[in-house]
């Protein structure tokens, strides 16, 4: 009797994502959209840059983005005729998209981890941060308002910003003194989410020392994809808030 050969498992051809239609990023200077840029980078996607000068008295953005979305918030991104908006759900939509899901990981506590930090970014450690941003305008207020204005700022500080700020930075440094990117041995896109807020949470940074995050702060801006980024568009926070 002749043996029956073994049968060879069909071997699935590897998923090669389609090309993108055009990818067109609305970047502003000295904003959260560099980690758009970056993350563009680090998935080797070709994209061309709009981009778009803050105030200089005011630092705010001029109304122009909202003839692309009604929010006129950046980043945006077009992919084509699509218009996304929210840096997390625009990093996700370009790795999955287009990247095959690179750098995000598909172990189920990577998953885990890589979740948690992309919502607590914007979700958690942004607001704080933005009210650190008003009260130190209002310490800047012009002179007949200024310490009446100060004065408040200082009250809010005390009460809500400072010690909301000691726990997260706490938190978020413990993280990183235990492992080297946010969610886990390697390098993803919560490292891209997490930078705007861990950059300017080093900058205000009060209080002790955080290792954690000054290491992990070092290694991202030796990336060449970061450095591409920033070449591009200019490094995300000015030297000082
Ligand atoms: N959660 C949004 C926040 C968008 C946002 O507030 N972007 C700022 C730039 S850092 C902005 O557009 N600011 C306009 C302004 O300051 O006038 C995201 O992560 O995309």
């Amino acid at each position: 009797m002749t043996p029956t050969p073994p049968v060879t498992p069909p071997t699935t051809p590897p998923t090669t994502p389609p090309a993108p239609p055009p990818i067109v990023v609305h970047h502003l200077e000295l904003s959260r959209s560099t980690r758009v840029l970056w993350a563009l980078e680090e998935l080797g996607l070709p994209y061309t840059v709009k981009t778009y000068q803050r105030h200089p008295k005011t630092f705010r953005a001029g109304p122009e983005v909202k003839a692309v979305h009604p929010l006129g918030r950046f980043p945006v991104v077009t992919v084509g005729d699509a218009v996304l908006a929210e840096s997390a759900a625009i990093l996700e939509e370009l790795s999955e998209g287009w990247a095959g899901g690179t750098l995000m990981p598909t172990d189920p506590e990577g998953r885990r981890q890589h979740r948690y930090w992309m919502h607590f970014a914007e979700g958690s450690l942004m607001p704080p941060l933005l009210v650190a941003l008003i009260t130190g305008k209002l310490r800047r207020t012009p002179i007949p308002l200024r310490w009446i204005a100060g004065a408040v700022g200082q009250q809010v500080d005390a009460a809500y910003t400072d010690p909301q700020l000691d726990d997260l930075i706490t938190f978020v440094d413990a993280h990183l003194q235990r492992q080297r990117w946010f969610a886990g041995d390697a390098f993803s896109l919560a490292d891209i989410q997490m930078s705007y807020p861990v950059l300017a949470a080093l900058q205000r940074a009060r209080g002790p020392d955080r290792p954690g995050m000054r290491a992990w702060a070092a290694q991202i801006q030796q990336r060449p994809a970061w450095k591409k980024a920033v070449e591009l568009g200019g490094p995300p926070l000015p030297d000082a808030l």
